[in-house]
């Protein structure tokens, strides 16, 4: 409502009032619907209210963009090994030159390992065979010359017929000294073995021999009569091996 209406309102007022109050007559009131008022201002707005409920769950967003790609991850672990792959095609050529080659790598480490039994065994004896028996000049029990042959790949000297017996008793005359074999029977009394446990199916005993029952469980080659005598494990005799050529 404007200011004028506002104005022309009190106005209107102040006339009836002043009317009715001077008038001589006794007042009567005619009623007269006034005119309607206008509508009062709108008031001031309220205390804020007491805080809403939460709103129902919106509908879900539209996607984002695209994020930006993430830092890579940890290593994994590893994985197993793939498949075999198929063996390469090499040409026969160079096959056959591997192979000779190392045919002759062979050759030339099993000289050597013999060149260094030879600086070790002073004294050696070739057999008809592949064997060949050497000895050194020291003295030990049966153990200890067993372990010592085993040190060089070989073992004590076992011979399985008369040509290895015949080998043996030519070097035990080149150093003079008795040496043990590696045939035995510490495990079973009268039954001999080879130091593998094979039993002793060659044997070259002196007349009287063996004869020793518990007490002599082992044999030494004679440098005098390449004859065999048993005697006891515990004595020293000079080493002598046997070593297999490759
Ligand atoms: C003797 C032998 C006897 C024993 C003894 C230890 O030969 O004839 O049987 O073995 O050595 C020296
Ligand atoms: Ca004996």
């Amino acid at each position: 409502m404007n200011h004028l209406t506002k104005c022309v309102c009190i106005l209107t007022v102040v006339a009836v009032l002043f009317t009715l109050s001077h008038s001589e007559t006794p007042a009567t009131c005619s009623v007269v619907q006034g005119v309607i008022g206008l509508n009062g201002r709108d008031g001031r707005d309220g205390a804020t209210g007491p805080k809403g409920d939460p709103g129902m769950r919106g509908e879900p967003g539209i996607p984002g963009e695209r994020g930006n790609p993430g830092l890579p991850g940890k290593v994994g672990p590893k994985g197993n090994p793939g498949e075999l792959g198929n063996t390469g095609v090499a040409d026969a050529d160079s096959a056959m030159k591997i192979a000779a080659l190392e045919s002759q790598i062979a050759s030339l480490e099993n000289q050597i390992n013999w060149l260094k039994h030879v600086l070790i065994f002073p004294h050696s004896q070739a057999t008809s065979g592949n064997k060949v028996y050497m000895s050194i000049d020291r003295a030990e029990d049966f153990s200890n010359s067993l372990i010592i042959c085993k040190m060089y790949g070989g073992i004590l000297p076992s011979p399985e017929n008369s040509a290895e017996d015949l080998a043996i008793y030519e070097l035990a005359k080149k150093t003079g000294k008795h040496g043990f074999l590696g045939i035995n029977d510490r495990q079973l009394e009268g039954k001999f073995v080879h130091i593998d446990g094979r039993p002793a199916v060659y044997m070259n005993w002196r007349d009287t021999e063996p004869n020793g029952q518990r007490t002599e469980n082992c044999v030494e080659q004679d440098p005098k009569r390449r004859k065999w005598n048993d005697i006891p494990c515990e004595w020293t005799r000079t080493i002598m091996c046997e070593f297999k050529m490759i």
